[in-house]
């Protein structure tokens, strides 16, 4: 399924022709990336989306209400996108990090409009970039404005199904639209927000090659993003660079909060695992257990 508008879905057949379709029945809520089983209702000439095929892979934000929403389905990578201007919240990459990791598929950071960025800047931005190149993050500092980059991201995404995530106004639907033509003429029709910009208001897949063996899908930008982490492990929430630490631990369910013998405390202690990110896991932390806790008595951890 290439796009939900409500209940206005549009479908692409394995012969790349596209079709508008609606759900049959309300028990299908197909998101963009669903596989779906579709048929031809010839009375009303309708495509009928029936029925949803098994989902290798759900990317959730959690609820206010600690209930996880689908956003996107199938996907195989994760693009975390950023940009010198807006200014990038890195809990919210975090987030989007700790979500992949979660789900066991792969993930990518962008850091787009290099063209914007200035001696200061660079220097800025490459230090956040480097917490992340230390814990094993492939970056990648592109620009969709000026082409900068783009043959090396183009290669990152080959043989993946990504979504493109990450704050609003980065330049994930100008990315897109740089490596995809098609998608340059989808957004060129979209919506305009009060300030006459283009803003995406809802997820879509485009391929990236004629094989079909590769594709991209756009999301709208998020203000923040709470991944739907109940499969979790609680001891490291999908931080990578914690994982590796975590065996040095003296206690083996160690929390990494003040426990003695703490393997991660001492390395945020030594500078040699950074404190920011150690913060992010913090937060996120209290993110978890605040869900746990709204789901329901008895499922606080701890
Ligand atoms: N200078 C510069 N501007 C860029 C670049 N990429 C995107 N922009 C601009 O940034 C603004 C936002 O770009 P979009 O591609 O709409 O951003 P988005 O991430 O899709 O935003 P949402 O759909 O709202 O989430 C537009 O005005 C783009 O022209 C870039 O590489 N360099
Ligand atoms: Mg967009
Ligand atoms: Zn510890």
């Amino acid at each position: 399924m290439i796009a939900a508008f409500g209940r206005h879905l549009l479908v692409r057949d394995a012969q790349g022709v596209t079709y508008e379709a609606r759900p049959f029945g309300r028990r299908v809520q197909a998101v963009c990336g669903d596989r779906v089983r579709c048929a031809h209702d010839p009375a009303h000439d309708e495509v009928h989306v029936n029925e949803i095929l098994p989902r290798r892979s759900v990317l959730a934000r959690a609820t206010v209400r600690g209930e996880a929403e689908a956003v996107v389905a199938n996907v195989t990578q994760l693009a975390v996108v950023i940009a010198p201007l807006p200014l990038p919240d890195p809990f919210i990459v975090d987030r989007y990090l700790c979500a992949a990791a979660s789900l066991g598929i792969d993930a990518l950071l962008v850091l787009n409009k290099s063209d914007l960025l200035d001696a200061d800047a660079l220097a800025a931005t490459e230090d956040l970039l480097a917490a992340y190149r230390a814990a094993g993050y492939r970056c990648i500092t592109a620009s969709a404005a000026s082409g900068a980059a783009l043959a090396d991201l183009r290669a990152a995404l080959d043989g993946h199904t990504s979504v493109f995530v990450g704050q609003s106004g980065v330049g994930k639907s100008s990315l897109i639209a740089a490596l995809v033509p098609e998608a340059a003429i989808a957004t060129g029709e979209l919506d305009r927000d009060a300030e006459g910009r283009h803003t995406t208001t809802s997820s879509r897949r485009y391929d990236l090659d004629a094989t079909h063996a590769s594709a991209l899908i756009d999301s709208p930008g998020v203000r923040d993003f709470a991944p739907s982490i109940d499969s979790l492990e609680p001891a490291s929430l999908g931080f990578v660079e914690i994982d590796r630490l975590a065996p040095s631990c003296r206690f083996a369910d160690c929390r990494h909060l003040r426990e003695p013998g703490c393997a991660v405390l001492a390395a945020v202690e030594a500078e040699t695992l950074d404190a920011r990110r150690y913060e992010s896991y913090r937060r996120l932390r209290r993110v978890f257990n605040d869900l746990q806790a709204a789901r329901g008595p008895g499922r606080r951890e701890r």
